[in-house]
C-alpha cells in the first residue's frame, strides 16, 4: 500500500513500528481534546502519572456535555477543570462556548496533525484534513504528557464520490447511505479515506459532517484530502496560516474501495434506535412528531442552521410539535443572531437552548412518553435521550425543519411540491466567520486559578491490583450484540454528575441492562461479564471500563469489541476475550466460569489463548488478541500502574 493520506499523516508522526496493516504503531500527537465528562478522570490521572506539564502544542478542555448545573457537582467539575487546564498548561473553553468538535475546528483544527481526543467523535476534524481519533480519557492524559498514541495501522477504505448532490439531499444523507449499505460494526479497524472527484462538490463544512458520523460506522477515523475549498475556509475563519495542501499520492493503493454517487442521494433517516437503521424518509413519511431538534456536533454549525432558518422564513412550526435549536458553539449561536436568523427562528415558533451536547445524552429535552423525537444529532441508542422506550429518528437540518413545519416525518421535496414556494436552502458560509471571542476561551497563559480545585464530589482515581494467577467468579451478566457504553454507563445527567467519582457512579453501572448487576457485582468479588458483537461500541467513556474494574469484573468474553472500548478494557487491566458463537449461545448468566490456566503466564508468555471451564462441567477456548504493550499493561493491572512507572524511569 503506497501513499494514501492516512498513511502520509501517520509516516509524519511515526515513532514506532512500521506502517502495515494490522501492526501495531506508535505517532506523536500534535493535539489533544476532552470535554467536562471525560476531561476530570483525564486530568485526575495525570495528576496520578506525577505530570506537571502539558507537552502537545495544543490541549484543549471544553464544558460543552453538561452545561446545565442543577447542583454544585456539575459547577465543582467545571471549575476544577478550569484550574487543571490552567496549571498544567491546556487551553479552557469555558461552559457554554459549544460542544468540543465544533469549537475546536473553528479555532484550533489544522491539516496534517494529529488530534487526539478523549470522544469517540474526534474524527470530525478529518473534514479538514486532520487525523483526529477518539480514545479514552486515559489516552488522552498520557498524550498530553508527552507519550505517544498507540494504535494498530488500519484498513484504509478508498470512499470514492462521484458526482454533486441533488437539491435538498446534504452531507448527513452521504454518511447516513454509507450507514444503509454497510453498519455500526462494519468500520471498526478502518480509516474511511474520501477521494474522487465528488470531493470538490463538498464545501470543507459538508467534509466534517461526514466525518463526524463516521464514527458511527465504527471506523478509527475518516479524513478527506485538502483542497482550495479548504483553504478558502481557513480563510474565512481567519486562520489562512493553519492551511496546508494535502492529498493522497495519485498511485495510493488502498485495502478496499466503496463508490458513492452523489447525484444518487435521496433524503435519508435513520430509525429508532440505532443508526445504521436507515431508510429513505418517504418510507416513514407521516410519522406523527412531537419534537425537533437541531444541533450537536455533527450539525450544530451555522452553515447547518442557516437552511433551518430560511425554510422557516415567514411560516410556522406545526402547533404539537416543540422545535428546538441548539447551535453547536457560541460563535455559530452569535452569527446566527448578528445575521437576523436568530429573530427569524424565534418568529417561526423555534426555541433555543445555549450551545451544549445536552438533549444528545439525555441531560435536558427529554421526549414526552410514547413521542417522536426527530432529530439532526449522530446517535439514537435506545434510552439516550432520557427516556427509556424512546423513538428518536436521525437525519439532515433540512428534514428536521420540513418536520417541524409539518408536524410529521416529512421529505422537503414533498413539501417543496406541496407549498410550491419553498426553495432547497442550499448550502452557504456566513458572510464574515467571526472566532470565538477572547472571553470564551482562556489560553494557558490567562490561568486564574491558584492551583487544583477539587469540590467535594472529586474522588481518588482508583487504581487496579496487578494481574493475579488464579481468575474465577460468576457469568454476572449475559447480554446480546451491540451493547453500547450508553448501556453500560449512561451519560444522562443523572448519572454524569458522578463522573469525578467512580465509588458513586459504578453503581449505575449496567443498571439499564439489569438492575441488580451492580450490587450483585460489588458483593460477588470477582466475575465475568459475556456479551455478543460488537461490545461497547458508540463512545469513548472510559467509565464503561472504569466501573466494572471498581466493581471488581476480571475481564469480558465476548463475541467481538468495538474498538475504543477494547483499548479502555486493556487500559483498566481487565481482560478482553474473544468466543465464538457456540460457547457464547451455551454459557448462561450465573455460570460459574474459570480460567483455568494460570492467567498471568498466559499473559506474560504472549500465548493467545485461555481454556475457559464452565460449571466445573465443560471447557472451551477463549482468545486474548492483545499485543506486547497491550499485555504489559494487563500484567501491571491496566496503564495507570504501568504509565506511572515508566514516566518515573523517564521512559
Ligand atoms: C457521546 O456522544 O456518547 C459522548 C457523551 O460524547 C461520549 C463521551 C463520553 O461519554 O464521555 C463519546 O462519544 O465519546
Ligand atoms: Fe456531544 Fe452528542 Fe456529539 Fe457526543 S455525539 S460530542 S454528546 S453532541
Amino acid at each position: 500500500m503506497e501513499g494514501t493520506l492516512t498513511e502520509k499523516v501517520l509516516e509524519d508522526h511515526l515513532v514506532d513500528g512500521e506502517i502495515e496493516t494490522g501492526e501495531e504503531i506508535g505517532i506523536t500527537v500534535d493535539q489533544t481534546i476532552a470535554h467536562d465528562l471525560t476531561g476530570t478522570m483525564a486530568w485526575l490521572q495525570f495528576e496520578a502519572l506525577g505530570l506537571d506539564e502539558v507537552q502537545v502544542e495544543v490541549a484543549g478542555q471544553h464544558c460543552d456535555h453538561q452545561t446545565y448545573q442543577p447542583d454544585f457537582k456539575v459547577s465543582d467539575d467545571h471549575r476544577f477543570l478550569r484550574s487543571a487546564a490552567g496549571t498544567f498548561g491546556a487551553y479552557f473553553a469555558r461552559p457554554g462556548t459549544g460542544i468540543l468538535h465544533q469549537v475546536h475546528k473553528e479555532n484550533f483544527t489544522a491539516p496534517g496533525k494529529t488530534l487526539i481526543g478523549a470522544d469517540s467523535h474526534t474524527p470530525t476534524a478529518g473534514g479538514l484534513g486532520c487525523l483526529g481519533i477518539g480514545t479514552g480519557g486515559l489516552d488522552v492524559a498520557t498524550a498530553m504528557g508527552g507519550a505517544p498514541y498507540y494504535l494498530d495501522m488500519p484498513e484504509i477504505v478508498n470512499v470514492r464520490l462521484q458526482g454533486e448532490l441533488p437539491e435538498w439531499s446534504t452531507a448527513k444523507d452521504v454518511i447516513l447511505e454509507l450507514l444503509r449499505r454497510f453498519s455500526v460494526k462494519h468500520g471498526v479497524g478502518k480509516v474511511f479515506e474520501y477521494t474522487g472527484p465528488g470531493v470538490e462538490s463538498l464545501s470543507a463544512h459538508e467534509r466534517t459532517v461526514i466525518a463526524n458520523m463516521g464514527t458511527e460506522l465504527g471506523a478509527t477515523s475518516s479524513v478527506f484530502p485538502t483542497d482550495e475549498r479548504t483553504r478558502e475556509f481557513f480563510e474565512r475563519l481567519g486562520r489562512p496560516e493553519d492551511y496546508v495542501e494535502l492529498k493522497p499520492d495519485d498511485d495510493a493503493e488502498y485495502d478496499d474501495e466503496i463508490v458513492v454517487d452523489l447525484s444518487e442521494i435521496e433524503p435519508l433517516i435513520a430509525c429508532p434506535s440505532m443508526p445504521d437503521n436507515v431508510v429513505p424518509v418517504r418510507e416513514v413519511a407521516g410519522t406523527e412528531t412531537e419534537q425537533v431538534l437541531v444541533g450537536s456536533c455533527t450539525n450544530g454549525a451555522y452553515e447547518d442552521i442557516l437552511p433551518v432558518a430560511k425554510m422557516l422564513r415567514d411560516r410556522e412550526v406545526a402547533k404539537r410539535t416543540e422545535t428546538i435549536i441548539a447551535p453547536g458553539s457560541k460563535q455559530a449561536a452569535e452569527m446566527l443572531a448578528r445575521n437576523g436568523h436568530t429573530a427569524e427562528l424565534m418568529a417561526a415558533g423555534v426555541n433555543f437552548s445555549e450551545a451544549t451536547c445536552g438533549a444528545c445524552i439525555g441531560a435536558g429535552h427529554v421526549p414526552a412518553s410514547d413521542t417522536v423525537s426527530v432529530r439532526t444529532f449522530n446517535r439514537n441508542f435506545e434510552g439516550r435521550s432520557g427516556m427509556e422506550d424512546d423513538v428518536v429518528y436521525l437525519c439532515s437540518p433540512e428534514v428536521a425543519a420540513a418536520t417541524a413545519l409539518t408536524g410529521e416525518i416529512t421529505d422537503p421535496r414533498d413539501l417543496a411540491d406541496e407549498l410550491g414556494d419553498l426553495e432547497a436552502p442550499g448550502f452557504e458560509y456566513p458572510e464574515r466567520y467571526i472566532g470565538a471571542s477572547e472571553s470564551d476561551i482562556i489560553m494557558p497563559e490567562q490561568a486564574v486559578d491558584d492551583g487544583l480545585v477539587k469540590g467535594p464530589n472529586i474522588d481518588e482515581v482508583p487504581l487496579k491490583d496487578p494481574l493475579g494467577s488464579d481468575l474465577a467468579g460468576p457469568a454476572l451478566l449475559k447480554m446480546p450484540d451491540n451493547i453500547t457504553t450508553d448501556h453500560v454507563i449512561p451519560a444522562t445527567q443523572e448519572v454524569s454528575v458522578y463522573r469525578s467519582n467512580v465509588p458513586k457512579l459504578s453503581e449505575f453501572t449496567l443498571q439499564r441492562v439489569d438492575e441488580t448487576f451492580a450490587a450483585r457485582a460489588a458483593e460477588a468479588d470477582g466475575g465475568f461479564l459475556v456479551a455478543g458483537e460488537n461490545y461497547g461500541q458508540g463512545s469513548s467513556r472510559e467509565h464503561a471500563a472504569l466501573c466494572p474494574m471498581y466493581l471488581g469484573i476480571h475481564g469480558v468474553l465476548a463475541r467481538s469489541f468495538a474498538r475504543i472500548h477494547k483499548s479502555n478494557l486493556i487500559n483498566f487491566g481487565l481482560l478482553p476475550l474473544t468466543i465464538d458463537e457456540e460457547t457464547y449461545d451455551e454459557i448462561e448468566q450465573g455460570d460459574d466460569i474459570e480460567l483455568v490456566d494460570d492467567a498471568l503466564e498466559v499473559v506474560e508468555s504472549g500465548r493467545r489463548t485461555f481454556t475457559v471451564r464452565v460449571n466445573n462441567d465443560w471447557e472451551a477456548n477463549a482468545r486474548l488478541d492483545a499485543n506486547e504493550r497491550e499485555r504489559d499493561l494487563l500484567v501491571a493491572g491496566g496503564k495507570l500502574p504501568h504509565t506511572r512507572r515508566a514516566f518515573a524511569d523517564g521512559v
